[in-house]
């Protein structure tokens, strides 16, 4: 019999109480009696609360899970890699239906991972990768593309510069280390500079994606270049801290030091909108109702393509000024 129609029965015959699920898990599970219901659990293990985009991210995925009829295990890893790691290994033990997560970083999950996969959870990766060789690990990545995201916003400095006569100088404030979008942002940016030499990477470190890394390092920036001309910000929050510490040293951002970002969340499109950035290249964090679908073609036996690309858009400020009003995070 045919997988999906063998499923498709066994749902039916636990809707009738005929059947008690293997592997149920008690802990959350709502079904009246023996029975098991025949509702998903998926257990999602999130970064942290670091950004305005994060916040988002897992306010779409909470209110998708509620929407979609999906019991939602959830956890905050406070962005360390042990946490999410120990979560993960926590719903393996639960037996839920389905894993997903968002990696801290790209690195270090195989064996997590290779635990899942024996237990017969399936894993789906949301919003960052992992450099795992073994891509029978998990079931799908949905994901923006960041080293797109990343040469948007070096091909935007290219044409915004052309007019510019000498060294345009750059500092970069990358996201967190060893994480997919800081690597690949990264990557797109610079091939797309490589177009124009005299745009000139003068300071690069990470601000780890957070408001008050940004402001830190940028502060520390100033203090080391005199002549910063470009910030390239690998997120709207590092951006918006790097504002306040140009700001603190009697510059104007937006004029006197250019800024493009990425993610596009409402704090960074009011920066857009009153001049102080530039520039900001679309992340769209509202990954939830994808993932809520593709949980339930997953637990289904349901093939799903290895990929799934997240669209992004750019804007500038005056498309900044019009999209504001509708902004949904
Ligand atoms: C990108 C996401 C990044 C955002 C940051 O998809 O992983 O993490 O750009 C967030 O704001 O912290």
């Amino acid at each position: 019999m045919h997988r999906r129609s063998a499923v498709a029965l066994t749902a039916a015959m636990l809707g009738l109480g005929l059947l008690t699920a293997c592997g149920s898990s008690d802990a959350g599970d709502s079904g009246s009696g023996g029975s098991k219901s025949d509702k998903i659990t998926l257990g999602f293990a999130q970064v942290g609360a670091e950004s305005g985009w994060r916040t988002a991210n897992t306010k779409s995925i909470q209110a998708s899970a509620k929407d979609a009829g999906i019991t939602l295990k959830f956890s905050d890893a406070q962005q360390k890699q042990a946490n999410q790691i120990q979560s993960i290994r926590s719903y393996i033990q639960q037996k839920v239906d389905v894993i997903a997560f968002s990696p801290v970083v790209e690195s270090g999950w195989d064996p997590v991972l290779k635990e899942a996969k024996d237990a017969k959870i399936p894993v789906i990766l949301t919003d960052r990768a992992v450099d795992s060789k073994d891509t029978t690990l998990y079931k799908t990545f949905l994901g923006s593309d960041f080293v797109k995201e990343g040469k948007t916003a070096g091909e935007w400095l290219v044409k915004d510069s052309a007019s510019a006569t000498g060294t345009v100088n750059i500092a970069e404030l990358q996201g967190t280390t060893g994480s997919a979008p800081a690597i690949d942002r990264q990557q797109g940016f610079k091939e797309a500079i490589a177009a124009d030499p005299k745009l000139k990477i003068v300071a690069s470190q990470t601000g780890d994606f957070t408001r008050a890394g940004g402001k830190q390092v940028m502060e520390a920036f100033l203090k080391a270049n005199k002549n910063i001309n470009v910030l390239f910000a690998h997120n709207d929050d590092m951006g918006l801290g790097a504002i306040e510490a140009i700001e603190a040293a009697g510059l104007t951002p937006g004029k006197d030091i250019k800024i493009v970002t990425i993610d596009a969340v409402k704090d960074g499109m009011q920066a857009l909108s009153d001049g102080k950035i530039n520039y900001i290249v679309e992340c769209n964090p509202l990954l939830g109702p994808q993932l809520m679908d593709i949980a339930k073609k997953v637990v289904a036996g349901e093939t799903v393509p290895a990929r799934i690309v997240t669209p992004d858009q750019t804007f500038d400020q005056q498309q900044a000024k019009a999209a504001l009003p509708d902004r949904k995070y």
